[in-house]
C-alpha cells in the first residue's frame, strides 16, 4: 500500500514504547501517535471544486475503499464574518445540528429565528441553514471531483454542525463516541450501502480535533464476528412498522448495529486495540468510510460533517465492503 514510506518511533504517555510507520508527509501536518499504523493518505488539495488527476484518483479511491482515512491538510472551510455566533455550544441542543440538504431543514438547533426586515439576522436559523447548506454542496463537489467514478450513485445524505467539546461529555456507553467504533444508524438502516463522511475542523482557536483510529474491519469482524446474532425473521419489517426505524433494519444493519455495540461496550478492547492517536488540525479536512474504520473522537471542537451514501456494487471492489465481509463470515445474503 502507498502510504506508509517510513518508520518512526513513539513514546506516548500510558502507551509502551512502539513502532510505527507512517507516511512522511503526514507527520509535517497531523500529530501521529501510539502503536498501530492506520493508513492515513495525505492529499495536497486546496479547494472543493476542482478535479484532480486520473492516477490521484485511482490512488484515492482504491485506498479509501481499503480503509484509509484520506486527509487534506490545506483543506480549510470559509466561515462567514457574519455566521460567527454560531460559534457557540449553545446554538445546539444536545450534541450536533443536523441539515437535510433536500430541504435545507435544521434539526437539533437552539437558536431562535429572529427575523430582521432587512435582512438575515446573523445566530438566526436562516443564517445557520445556509452555512450548512454551503458546506454541504462544498462537501458534494469535493466527492464528485475526488471519487467521479462514484458519479450520481453517491447520495447526498444528512450534514450536522458539531459545536460542544467532545473531551468529557457525559454520555451513556453506547452513544460515546470516544470509545473505537464503527458508524452504524439505528433509526436510519442502510441495507448495506456504504456510509462516507466528509469532516472539516473549523475550530476558530486553532484547536484539533483528536481522534483514535483502530485496526482494519476485517480483524474487527474477525474478532467480534462470533458473538454477531442475525435478528429473528420479519424483525426488521416490524421496527418500520412500530416506527423504531424509517426503513426496513435488514440483517446487514442489525449485524453492524451489533458490531458497533460489541466494540463500544468492551472496555479491555477500548484499551488494548491496535490504535493509533492522529490530530487533524482546524482547517483541514479528511474523508473516510466510517462503516469500515473504526475510530473514535477524543477531544475537540467545532466540526463539520457531510455524511453520503453509496450502494455496494457502485463501488471499485465491492468485496471489500462491510456488507461483503460480514456475508463471507456468516456464509449467507444478509440485505
Ligand atoms: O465528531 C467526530 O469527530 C466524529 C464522531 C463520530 O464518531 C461519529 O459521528 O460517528
Ligand atoms: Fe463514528
Amino acid at each position: 500500500m502507498s502510504g506508509f514510506s517510513r518508520t518512526v518511533t513513539c513514546v506516548v504517555p500510558g502507551f509502551s514504547r512502539t513502532v510505527v510507520e507512517v507516511h512522511d508527509a503526514c507527520l509535517a501536518d497531523a500529530t501521529v501517535r501510539d502503536s498501530f499504523p492506520p493508513m492515513i493518505r495525505r492529499l495536497n488539495h486546496p479547494n472543493w471544486g476542482t478535479r484532480v488527476s486520473a492516477a490521484a484518483i485511482e490512488d484515492c479511491t482504491a485506498e479509501l475503499e481499503q480503509g484509509a482515512v484520506l486527509f487534506l491538510p490545506e483543506l480549510a472551510f470559509d466561515v462567514r464574518w457574519d455566521e460567527k455566533p454560531h460559534f457557540s455550544p449553545t446554538v445546539a441542543a444536545a450534541k450536533n445540528v443536523s441539515f437535510d440538504p433536500s430541504t435545507g431543514r435544521l434539526g437539533g438547533a437552539a437558536v431562535k429565528n429572529v427575523r430582521d426586515a432587512q435582512a438575515e439576522t446573523p445566530g438566526s436559523l436562516d443564517s445557520l441553514s445556509a452555512m450548512l447548506g454551503r458546506f454541504s454542496a462544498a462537501a458534494a463537489s469535493l466527492v464528485d471531483a475526488l471519487f467521479p467514478t462514484y458519479g450520481p450513485r453517491l447520495q447526498r445524505a444528512r450534514a450536522s454542525f458539531r459545536p460542544a467539546e467532545i473531551a468529557g461529555r457525559q454520555t451513556t456507553w453506547r452513544h460515546d463516541d470516544t470509545r473505537l467504533h464503527i458508524d452504524s444508524f439505528p433509526a436510519t438502516p442502510v441495507q448495506g450501502r456504504r456510509i462516507l463522511r466528509v469532516f472539516t475542523n473549523v475550530n476558530p482557536d486553532g484547536r484539533s480535533r483528536s481522534w483514535r483510529i483502530g485496526e482494519p474491519f476485517e480483524d474487527v469482524a474477525q474478532r467480534f464476528g462470533g458473538q454477531l446474532r442475525l435478528p429473528l425473521p420479519f424483525s426488521g419489517v416490524m421496527l418500520k412498522a412500530v416506527g423504531i426505524t424509517r426503513s426496513r433494519r435488514s440483517a446487514y444493519d442489525a449485524l453492524m448495529l451489533q458490531l458497533h455495540d460489541r466494540m463500544k461496550a468492551d472496555l479491555e478492547y477500548q484499551t488494548k486495540a491496535p490504535q493509533t492517536a492522529i490530530d487533524f488540525p482546524a482547517g483541514s479536512t479528511w474523508i473516510a468510510f466510517t462503516d469500515r474504520v473504526s475510530h473514535a473522537a477524543m477531544a475537540g471542537q467545532y466540526q463539520l460533517e457531510q455524511t453520503f451514501l453509496l450502494p455496494v456494487d457502485a463501488m471499485e471492489q465491492p468485496e471489500r465492503s462491510p456488507l461483503r465481509i460480514l456475508e463471507r463470515i456468516k456464509k449467507r445474503a444478509l440485505v
